[in-house]
């Protein structure tokens, strides 16, 4: 039995003004994760939900789509649930039950997850349990643990394909462990390299249509920041464009069933950086994917 959302639930502190539509009739609901449990470089991405704030200054049209997120859109952003801090069993259920409660609330809304740590897409997916999911981010995040600790960061993908079955695909991928890297060979997981958008970018994208066309519905998109370019001064770099990740969700959402979306590991230096543009315009651009094609795929 899960229990009521109640006043404790999520903090109302910032949300986006006109995305107030009533949960049980919009189409899509926003909802931040400040969880930080588990950063192995820099701390911070539980400020990633801030993001929000460059609303000052992120226009909301999109001509390709003809969408404006904050007028054709119907949006309810619940502000940013309360999650518990260094216990990630506990942050864990705590999610899967909020989000299961959503869904009861509205089956038919598509869900849009803004992180926290990667370790959200771990209970997001229990809640929804699509079939496939597919993960836009420089790393694996398939290790089995992290020092000990079983749903973190870095092993969310290795648990939703052992316990929930999903197919995975990986794409913008860079960085590996020896041991990450023989289980995706053994698995037969695909993935989509940094090399690969890099050297030639219309090759890759027509190898990651196909590979779209052969997933399993409904489907869950993860994307951690890293995965774009030039989005911070951290370790390895994303290799693929903000407009190149846009041509690929469109390409995701015109043609499969998507039940929920995060982003995640934003982790701006101060307020109204790069990084909050960067993310508002592409938490933006899925609201007006989520819209365009809410009647095509409510069945
Ligand atoms: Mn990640």
């Amino acid at each position: 039995m899960i229990n009521q959302l109640n006043s404790k639930t999520f903090c109302s502190l910032v949300k986006i003004p006109e995305w107030n539509y009533p949960i049980k009739e919009t189409e899509i609901i926003v909802c931040g994760i400040p969880l930080e449990n588990t950063p192995t470089i820099r701390p911070g991405a539980k400020f990633g939900t801030f993001v929000r704030l460059a609303y000052i200054g992120v226009e909301p049209y999109f001509p390709d789509l003809d969408i404006d997120v904050l007028s054709d859109a119907k949006v309810c952003d619940l502000g940013d649930m309360y999650v518990p801090l260094g216990d990630s069993n506990l942050a864990v259920k705590t999610i899967t039950k909020v989000i299961k409660n959503l869904k009861q609330q509205n089956k038919k809304a598509k869900i849009l997850v803004i992180g926290g740590d990667h370790t959200i897409s771990y209970p997001v997916v229990k809640a929804l349990r699509p079939k496939s999911v597919i993960s836009f981010d420089t790393h694996l995040d398939i290790h089995p643990e992290w020092l000990g600790v079983k749903y973190t960061h870095t092993s969310w993908s290795r648990w939703i394909k052992e316990e929930f079955g999903c197919e995975l695909f990986f794409v913008g991928t860079g960085s590996y462990e020896k041991e990450s890297w023989n289980y995706i060979k053994m698995n037969n997981i695909p993935i989509i390299s940094v090399e690969e958008i890099e050297f030639n970018f219309d090759n890759a994208f027509s190898v990651f249509k196909n590979q779209i066309l052969s997933m399993t519905e409904p489907l869950y998109v993860s994307i951690d920041i890293d995965c774009l370019k030039d989005i911070d001064d951290m370790e390895i770099k994303g290799a693929i464009s903000l407009y190149q990740l846009q041509a690929m969700l469109n390409f995701i959402f015109e043609n499969k069933k998507v039940i929920g979306v995060d982003v995640c590991e934003l982790c701006p230096d101060r307020i109204l950086d790069r990084q909050s543009f960067v993310g508002l315009t592409l938490i933006y651009y899925i609201v007006a994917l989520m819209t365009k094609y809410f009647k095509k795929f409510s069945y």
